[in-house]
């Protein structure tokens, strides 16, 4: 039994029944007779192993850490205790914005492994995006996920102890930092070893490494990332941490989670979005099949910037209970319009981030090593190379010029008229 066990070892199909049918939390699921329970391994993330594990009575989904990124292989280990992170980053998920995360039933940490809820019949967010699908209310999920974990992880609502011991707990979880920080902010900067590219992006490719002001923009973007532990952060919130019915959305996956910038978490999830955008004409049966699929996009993304803004406008009225911007400065002293004031200044700069991170996010997932499904799956080469260079130009533009782009509304005209742009 894997409670019992002291020396790490990955899970199997064959394995499974044997190693965990005496846990209680797993047992009062699907039943204690192992012989009727069912394992099938289903991840298709970069890093772990995904079993769910049902039987005639429920399903429950195991989640195990490799010692090395799955995507790779063993020549890059990777440190087990990135499921106690996850562990940790759930657990406050769910106090901060109950139900959108998955309920976790049992953590050993020796074995890097959680048990938790298996969500059916929802399907990974990327895949949805693929298919065109719609979801009712996802956006609004989205948009309050962000604004609840952001604001209630941060001085703006935490005691300032509990807080700081928080910071010190993840600042623990170097390795994946280490991902994020070379992945997305380096890499796609020079010709990294791990970088691959669709080729006929090659003379984009090299304008893109060429280009002094992007650099120079990533690199502050990078310092922001490195230095502003302002709220803990899911840490990896693409469209594949992300799962979804017509009508549910649940979030997944914080093994990524860290201290951060408020900015970072909607960035990667908008810069998501946008991509799934660009890949559309890849995905449409016939010539302009997918237009009506791309303006829910732009929606979706314009909906998550409006709820995400006002929700967390809210808890700053409400809930600002931190050592961060006091009542007592401003609405105990009468000045509830200065608190106003401050509130559209910390909006603004989230904004200003939110934009930037898009657009390495959008770079990174084209021009170094892990790229996306909606681009990967696009057999024609060409068709893939004009899809991802669109994108590519509209992210360029999201790093460079953030600080001139005043509303989402500009923001998605842009990524119109770069859609439009006869192909180059
Ligand atoms: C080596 S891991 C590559 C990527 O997969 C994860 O989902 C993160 O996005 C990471 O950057
Ligand atoms: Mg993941």
């Amino acid at each position: 039994m894997a409670g019992n066990e002291s020396i790490y070892e990955p899970l199997t199909v064959e394995t499974l029944a044997m190693r965990l049918g005496g846990i209680v939390a797993i047992t009062d699921r699907i039943g204690a007779d192992t012989t009727k329970w069912r394992a099938k391994e289903v991840g298709d993330g970069n890093l772990n192993l995904v079993f769910i594990v049902s039987s005639d009575t429920g399903s429950v989904i195991v989640k195990q850490a490799l010692p090395y990124v799955r995507l790779v292989g063993d020549s890059w280990p990777l440190p087990l205790k990135r499921a106690f992170f996850e562990n940790h980053a759930l657990l406050r998920q769910a106090d901060r914005d109950p139900g959108s995360v998955p309920e976790i039933y049992h953590f050993d940490e020796a074995q890097a492994l959680i048990v938790m809820e298996f969500f059916t019949p929802h399907i990974i967010l990327r895949h949805s995006l693929m298919a065109g699908t719609k979801h009712q209310g996802m956006a609004a999920v989205l948009g309050e996920f962000c604004a609840r974990t952001l604001f209630r992880g941060s001085d703006l609502s935490m005691v300032a102890a509990a807080r700081k011991a928080d910071v010190a707990l993840f600042a623990d979880n170097v390795a994946l930092c280490d991902i994020t920080e070379t992945l997305i902010f380096s890499d796609p900067y020079f010709d990294a070893e791990r970088n691959h590219h669709t080729p006929q992006l090659d003379t984009l490719v090299a304008q893109l490494r060429a280009d002094i002001d992007l650099k120079v923009e990533a690199q502050h973007l990078k310092a922001k990332f490195c230095n502003n532990a302002e709220t803990l952060l899911h840490g990896d919130f693409h469209t594949g941490s992300i799962m979804v019915t017509e009508t549910e959305t649940k979030i997944i996956d914080p093994e990524f989670a860290l201290y951060g910038p408020m900015g970072f978490d909607i960035g990667m999830l908008l810069g998501n979005f946008w991509m799934a955008y660009f890949a559309q004409p890849g995905h449409a049966k016939s010539h302009g099949e997918r237009h009506d699929y791309q303006t829910w996009i732009l929606e979706v993304i314009d909906e998550i910037w409006r709820v995400f803004s006002a929700e967390f406008s809210n808890l700053w009225r409400h809930e600002r209970t931190g050592i961060l911007y006091e009542r007592s400065l401003f609405e105990d002293q009468g000045h509830a319009l200065a608190s106003e004031q401050a509130l559209a200044h910390r909006l603004r700069d989230i904004w200003q981030d939110t934009l930037g991170f898009a657009g390495v996010e959008i770079i990174r997932r084209t021009l170094s090593l892990a790229h996306i499904a909606e681009n990967d799956t696009i057999e024609n080469e060409a068709l893939r190379a004009d899809c991802e260079a669109r994108g590519l130009r509209f992210g360029r533009q999201l790093v460079v010029n953030r600080s001139r782009m005043n509303s989402m509304a500009t923001v998605n005209d842009l990524a119109q008229i770069i859609a439009a742009e006869a192909k180059q």
